[in-house]
């Protein structure tokens, strides 16, 4: 009789939903008005452009579900290894244009809105950016996930759901002001709820132990709890049916917990406890360089990684009954050390819960982690002070502790007793504060341990990561970075798109970019000349446009486009930039009227948020403003300079600048940048690079050509003893001069950048190296001007930018990951 119910009711839902939701452009118009209604709650006949992007966004998510449902079942079926890709932050940006692009029903979708009265473009300018992510290491996940979903692997994100991302940057009399981010305001169309996906998740408390059946046995009798509800969010491959899963965890007060203080009176109190839960989730950090030890960063970090392994053990028991096929089934991957406590986590798990011992346990570990590395920096390396580790994780601490002991036995054997190479080898550092070393904890779990360009692999290997190099070489690897060629040129930059497309005779090199390498051979072709400039001079109108609604400044789309757009640091060297403006500026001011006819005039672009706690940062912003403030007012200068800033610099924002630059910049000192994005996502567009010999740079001009970029400045490995050379070095006349003008108050503030000033030729050294680098940079920069000027060899430059940046594609990063790293492969549905 059941079985005839269920075959009842099988044959229901079937007849209910026999197919896919149709994309015709009448049934998508169809779904779009029954959102509104429906969902929106407006009346078909009266809605907004917001309401008309929520009705269009539910209606996109419709299909995303259908085809995320189906991947999962697929996955579940087929049982594959997957991969788990942990990371504190996600830098999505928006997903509408992404996901209908990805869907292959974005042309659909416009023609329906368009019907109907409105433009999808401008209704996609109406979703908030997703920032859940500082910079570079945030958007590289989001990046990696768009790979994952199209190359078909099994893979999963797992994340935090912050109610607060980065903060909005708005500016005031040219100062940065920080602004909460309230994206979830409005609802967030792009996920699912899923309350019944909910872990406990403990802190504080003890340790109890017993022995039980002649073993020690640990209890944690935990002093708080909360729970972690799952937010999945739709990740659609590109020309795949499989759509992959990030799950974010959001935090809510543990139900069982505390009813005591209920029953004692304490209910206001108790209440106010429970709200103290959520503040888990509710921030991201702000990158702030160095590690500031606060527990709510590590309760964060802690508590993301609980829910997951929760999640992913769960998973695996769903089809295992013993752990031996575990390390074959997961992988994990940690991005950075923000989730190496998992390390720990997975050890007290398979110990204390599932009864493994300590060698079996430990053989698991190592055998399923890897970790990525993204700094050079030594102070971003996260240490947690043992008391604070004490208090929120005490069984953890114990754990670390006898990691250390197992592998500090292990490391004598390999370096004897050489106590100061022990002393830097161990998780635990003894100074006045005793500390754990999150770095040093995963690099002894990680099988894997990746560096993000082969510079930082060269880099770190002879000096943060030396010791571990010397006891186990075969660890270390080095994974360039890559990024997504779809949203960043395909949907990003369409009109680029098309002719890339025209010219190669395929759309093939979306999911394969090594394909590019086809425009070579039209490199010279004037026709190609025509149609390549034509398109980028429908990106700058758009900037230029962007540029006088944001500031009423009008700039002229024949000028230069040269942008410096990423987060403001010191080793970035905005200020080098800022100053060689200024010696520009100067120059200018002291031509004859015939000479200026010869100046090529360059709209300088900058944008980027300084961490809100790095004063150097914020005079970075405030000083691009003033110096703005002068030339863009002084008639003398005219079209010739204009120095703007682009406000809040987020995903989106970069999507209409890097489209419509001629030229980008990524001038960090040698050995400080560990790889960089944003270059590559540059040179894919056919804009042509100034920079340093750094990071990734090194290897995009392997790939496009030294003679198709302008590099300059000293080499990395001359830097340290430039650096301690300094008080023998005299600075050239024109750096002393342009600091001379900043000092003297041309640029108003007088006094207020004194700071900025002092960091290059006070008495502290120039630690980043301006003035060594200034004239050699000026000369860089006078080369720029005179290839621009021969439009011919620049658009030719241009092309073969793009065409040797086939590299760069994340697919071809992710690809080697699985191979190489995880050892997954391919799971795709069939259609
Ligand atoms: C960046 N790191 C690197 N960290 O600086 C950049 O060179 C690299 O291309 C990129 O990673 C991807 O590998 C980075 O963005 C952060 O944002 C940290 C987040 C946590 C707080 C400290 C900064």
């Amino acid at each position: 009789e059941e079985s005839i119910e269920f075959r009842r009711r099988t044959d229901l839902l079937f007849g209910l939903m026999d197919q896919y939701l149709k994309n015709d452009v009448f049934s998508i118009q169809k779904s779009i008005v029954d959102h509104v209604e429906y969902t929106v709650a407006r009346s078909r006949f009266r809605f907004d452009d917001f309401e008309a992007y929520q009705a269009t966004a539910h209606s996109a998510r419709d299909r995303l579900l259908e085809s995320w449902n189906d991947t999962q079942q697929f996955f579940k079926d087929r049982n594959p290894k997957r991969v788990y890709y942990f990371s504190m932050e996600f830098l999505m940006g928006r997903s509408l244009l992404n996901s209908l692009s990805n869907l292959g029903i974005k042309d659909q979708y416009a023609q329906a809105l368009k019907q109907l009265g409105f433009d999808l473009e401008v209704l996609a300018e109406q979703e908030i950016d997703a920032a859940l992510g500082n910079g570079g290491l945030g958007r590289l996940a989001a990046c990696f996930l768009d790979s994952f979903a199209t190359l078909d692997l099994p893979a999963w994100g797992y994340g935090l759901r912050y109610q607060y991302g980065l903060f909005r940057q708005n500016i005031k009399d040219g100062f940065q002001l920080e602004q909460p981010d309230f994206w979830l305001n409005f609802g967030n169309p792009w996920e699912v709820e899923r309350v019944h996906v909910s872990y406990s998740v403990k802190f504080y408390g003890r340790v109890d132990e017993e022995m039980r059946n002649g073993r020690s046995v640990h209890k944690w009798i935990p002093g708080e709890m909360v729970e972690a509800v799952a937010y999945d969010n739709p990740i659609p491959g590109y020309h795949t049916s499989n759509t992959i899963n990030l799950r974010l965890w959001a935090a809510k007060p543990s139900g069982g917990f505390d009813m005591e203080a209920f029953n004692t009176g304490d209910y206001v109190n108790a209440i106010l406890n429970k709200q103290k839960a959520e503040a888990i989730s509710s921030i991201l950090y702000p990158d702030d360089r160095s590690y500031q030890g606060k527990e709510l960063r590590l309760k964060q970090q802690y508590f993301f990684v609980s829910a997951s392994l929760q999640d992913i053990v769960r998973r695996y028991k769903d089809s295992h009954s013993n752990f031996e096929e575990f390390s074959n089934k997961v992988a994990l991957h940690l991005n950075d050390t923000h989730p190496a406590i998992a390390v720990a986590e997975l050890m007290r798990m398979l110990i204390d819960e599932e009864w493994l011992e300590w060698k079996e346990a430990w053989n698991i570990v190592t055998r399923v982690f890897s970790l990525t590395n993204h700094t050079i920096i030594s102070e971003s390396f996260e240490k947690w002070p043992v008391e604070l580790m004490e208090s929120l994780l005490p069984r953890h601490l114990q754990i670390i502790y006898e990691i250390n002991r197992v592998f500090l036995e292990e490391a004598k054997k390999k370096v004897g007793s050489d106590f100061g190479r022990l002393a830097r080898l161990s998780i635990v550092e003894e100074g006045s504060v005793k500390t754990i070393r999150m770095g040093n904890l995963a690099i002894v779990a990680c099988h894997s341990i990746n560096a993000v360009s082969q510079m930082h692999a060269n880099y770190i290997k002879s000096t943060l990561l030396k010791d571990f190099c010397s006891i186990w070489p075969h660890k270390f690897q080095s994974k360039t970075n890559g990024v997504t060629q779809r949203r960043w040129l395909a949907f990003g930059n369409p009109a680029l798109g098309d002719v890339i497309t025209k010219w190669l005779g395929t759309e093939a090199w979306i999911k394969d970019l090594d394909i590019v390498a086809g425009l070579r051979q039209h490199a010279s072709n004037p026709q190609l000349h025509a149609e390549w400039n034509q398109a980028r001079y429908q990106n700058k109108m758009r900037l230029a446009q962007h540029i006088y609604n944001i500031s009423g400044i009008r700039v002229s789309v024949d000028a230069m486009f040269d942008a410096q757009v990423k987060r403001i640091h010191e080793y970035k060297r905005q200020f080098l930039n800022l100053l060689s403006i200024i010696h520009r500026y100067d120059c200018i001011k002291n031509m004859a009227a015939d000479e200026r006819k010869r100046v090529v005039p360059r709209v300088c672009i900058f944008g980027g948020k300084a961490p809100p706690g790095y004063e150097f940062a914020k005079k970075i912003v405030k000083l691009v403003h003033a110096i703005g403030e002068k030339v863009n007012n002084d008639p003398e200068v005219g079209d010739l300079l204009k120095v703007i800033f682009i406000p809040d610099y987020n995903v989106s924002v970069a999507e209409l600048i890097i489209p419509a630059c001629d030229l980008s910049q990524h001038i960090s000192t040698p050995g400080s940048e560990a790889s960089g994005t944003g270059n590559m996502k540059f040179a894919m567009n056919g804009c042509l690079i100034l920079g340093t010999l750094d990071g990734s740079n090194i290897e995009i001009r392997d790939e496009i050509g030294q003679e198709n970029m302008f590099t300059f400045g000293v080499v990395v490995d001359d830097v340290p003893r430039l650096r301690t050379e300094h008080r023998n070095f005299q600075p050239p006349r024109e750096f002393q001069r342009v600091l001379g003008m900043i000092r003297d108050g041309i640029f108003g503030f007088k006094d207020y950048f004194n700071a900025l000033c002092d960091a290059v030729d006070g008495e502290t050294g120039d630690y980043y190296l301006l003035g060594r680098d200034f004239l050699a940079y000026l000369e860089a920069q006078a080369s720029v001007d005179t290839a621009f000027v021969d439009k011919e060899k620049w658009t030719e430059m241009s092309i073969l930018s793009t065409a040797g940046s086939g590299k760069f594609s994340s697919d071809r990063a992710i690809r080697e990951y699985a191979e190489q790293i995880w050892r997954v492969e391919p799971c795709k549905r069939p259609v």
